[in-house]
């Protein structure tokens, strides 16, 4: 069996980690444009994209900033754009569409089920907080959940057809690959399906090897096996394991300051670039290739 090139995807910023936790964390538009060039030239075919408030840092879905990121991306390489359609807990849908249109993205996430996503322990480690807005940001996950009912992915798929985004699916729990595949059925999706098994978030399906081979057997079951494509991210600090083994598995790979705020135990990672640096030296050492952008675009079908 010929293994495919790993398609390494930098998750740059997200909407989880806020900048009391790490100086490094990329706020401004301009910083995530660096950060995204330079998890490039580390060996990234995708970047996943959230954005912030400059001044601030609280994660916001303002479209002008979305534009302006991909923009200055787009000026510099021709690495795939993927923006995120998730947004923050606690924003509305609008407000987590707002940028698709303007944007119009070659990949955007589309999360394949409701989830609780909490993130509210952060609140105890943080003693002095930078900004106001963080730890009632935080806590909030405790009470709110992650909503994405069956009309909400509908009519995320629907607007990623319309311009042309093709929907990377954002896997927290095995029962979403059913939700994901009443879709294809529909007709809704063009297979190969593109899959992010999205393990140890708070609320969803814990990083270990026996959940990560369940999501991979239960996806080949579902949706048949060449109906889908898959990488794996891992939040926290099993990050580098359970990517390590979906490389080994055959997988694609998500890291980057989104999931995990460090490199190694007790050292934070200073770039996004670092994690891919990383991910290419373990993929090396493993005999994968990594796939260069047009290269994951073959692969993605996109
Ligand atoms: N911010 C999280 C609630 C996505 O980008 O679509 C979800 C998230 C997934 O980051
Ligand atoms: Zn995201």
């Amino acid at each position: 069996m010929s293994v495919k090139k790993v398609i390494l995807t930098a998750a740059v910023t997200g909407a989880v980690h806020i900048p009391s936790m790490s100086p490094y964390l990329p706020i401004t538009p301009e910083q995530i444009i660096d950060e995204a060039v330079a998890a490039y030239h580390a060996g990234a075919a995708v970047v996943h994209l959230h954005t912030r408030n400059p001044g601030t840092g609280q994660p916001t879905g303002d479209p002008e900033l979305m534009r302006r990121v991909v923009e200055g991306i787009r000026a510099q390489c021709d690495v795939v754009i993927g923006c995120t359609t998730g947004g923050a807990i606690g924003m509305t849908n609008e407000e987590r569409l707002a940028a698709l249109p303007v944007a119009k993205p070659e990949l955007a996430s589309c999360n394949a089920g409701s989830v609780n996503f909490c993130f509210a322990p952060i609140a105890d480690k943080i003693k002095k907080p930078l900004f106001d807005w963080e730890i009632p940001f935080v806590k909030n996950t405790y009470q709110v959940p992650f909503a994405n009912t069956f009309k909400d992915i509908e009519e995320y798929i629907a607007l990623m057809n319309q311009y042309g985004t093709k929907p990377e699916f954002e896997i927290y729990e095995v029962g979403m690959l059913s939700n994901v595949a009443y879709f294809l059925k529909r007709g809704m999706l063009k297979a190969p399906v593109y899959l992010q098994f999205v393990t140890g978030v708070m609320g969803g399906i814990p990083a270990n090897m026996d959940n990560l081979l369940f999501l991979l057997n239960t996806a080949i079951r579902v949706l048949g096996e060449g109906n889908f494509v898959w990488s794996c991210a891992a939040a926290g600090k099993e990050q580098f394991d359970i990517t390590t083994a979906a490389m080994i598995q055959g997988g694609n790979v998500r890291v980057g300051l989104e999931d995990n705020l460090y490199i190694a135990r007790g050292k934070l990672a200073k770039s996004n670039a670092e994690p891919i640096a990383k991910m290419v030296r373990i993929a090396n050492e493993l005999g994968r290739e990594i796939a260069a952008p047009d290269e994951a675009r073959a692969i993605l079908g996109i």
